[in-house]
């Protein structure tokens, strides 16, 4: 499928989908969201692929929703337009495969909350990151005022979102916004081997392990708790299961097939 906004490759188990806007700062209107939904929904059904990367590439990440687009648009465009940005953050944050966000230049707004729906966020020494809606006269509404809450708690989250100030890459280390800071030029390169280490772990664990984290904050701790017991349980009727017992046991290392 080919993309006007969009790059896509896949190899050794890992898609690897690329931002490809860059007049715009990858800023993203609703032709850009459309293409995104389109190919998740690919990469969602692919079984070849067992873990995602989503980048700007090493210039910028996202520089948000398109102020021009969104300035011109009526409350229902608007509706749509965000209903499919939701779309497109679920099927990332509920999707099976572990998605890693790699991020170079800025994130901010829309591109923000982008990253926030991925599992891991890596960032190059280049990144930074913010919620500037407040300047616009609006809010973050692709998800940024739950997840970054979530993500960071709520002092930072309402110190970003009320303050729309950006943060450079350190500063989004130490609140817990990513996970890793490394040099530009090892960006996709740390990125493309940390997404295939994923890729090699077990397909059905992982998809487990990511539906049991999906519950935490949203179901009372008890619930929650009883859900993983039960899907502890349950992964004892996979090959994967005993394949990774038996390659334990055996002193190799295990070979994960997803059943
Ligand atoms: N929308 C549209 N065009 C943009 C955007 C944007 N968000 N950001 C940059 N551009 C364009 C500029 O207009 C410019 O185009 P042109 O050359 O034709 O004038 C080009 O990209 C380069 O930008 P700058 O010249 O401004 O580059 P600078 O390096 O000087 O500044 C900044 C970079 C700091 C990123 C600056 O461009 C900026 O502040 N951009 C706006 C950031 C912003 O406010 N983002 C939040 C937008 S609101 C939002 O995200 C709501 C979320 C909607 C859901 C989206 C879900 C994914």
């Amino acid at each position: 499928m080919g993309f006007k906004n969009l790059l896509y490759e896949k190899g050794d188990g890992v898609g690897i989908v690329t931002l490809n806007r860059p007049q715009a700062l990858n800023a993203t209107n609703l032709e850009v969201i459309e293409e995104l939904n389109l190919l998740f929904d690919e990469i969602v059904n692919d079984k070849e692929v067992r873990a995602v990367v989503v980048t700007g590439g090493t210039k910028v990440f996202a520089a948000g929703g398109d102020v021009k687009y969104m300035s011109e648009a009526s409350p229902i465009e608007m509706e749509d337009f965000i209903g499919k940005c939701h779309s497109i953050q679920d099927k990332v944050a509920f999707s099976d495969k572990p998605v890693i966000a790699a991020i170079a230049g800025m994130a901010l707004g829309g591109g923000c909350e982008l990253a926030l729906s991925c599992d891991i966020r890596i960032a190059a020494e280049t990144a930074k990151f913010g919620q500037p809606e407040i300047n616009l006269g609006i809010i973050p509404g692709a998800g940024g005022t739950q997840r970054l809450t979530r993500l960071v708690g709520p002092g930072w989250a309402r110190y970003l979102i009320m303050t729309g100030r950006v943060i450079n890459a350190n500063q989004a280390l130490n609140i817990g916004l990513i996970n890793e800071v490394v040099p530009v030029d090892e960006l996709i390169p740390r990125a493309k081997k940390l997404a295939a280490e994923l890729a090699a772990k077990s397909p059905v664990a992982m998809r487990m392990a990511k539906s049991c984290m999906n519950m935490a904050g949203n179901v009372d701790l008890p619930s929650g708790l009883l859900f993983e017991q039960k899907v502890w349980s349950f992964l004892f009727s996979s090959e994967d299961q005993k394949e990774g017992m038996n390659a334990f046991l055996e002193k190799r290392k295990p070979c994960f097939i997803g059943k």
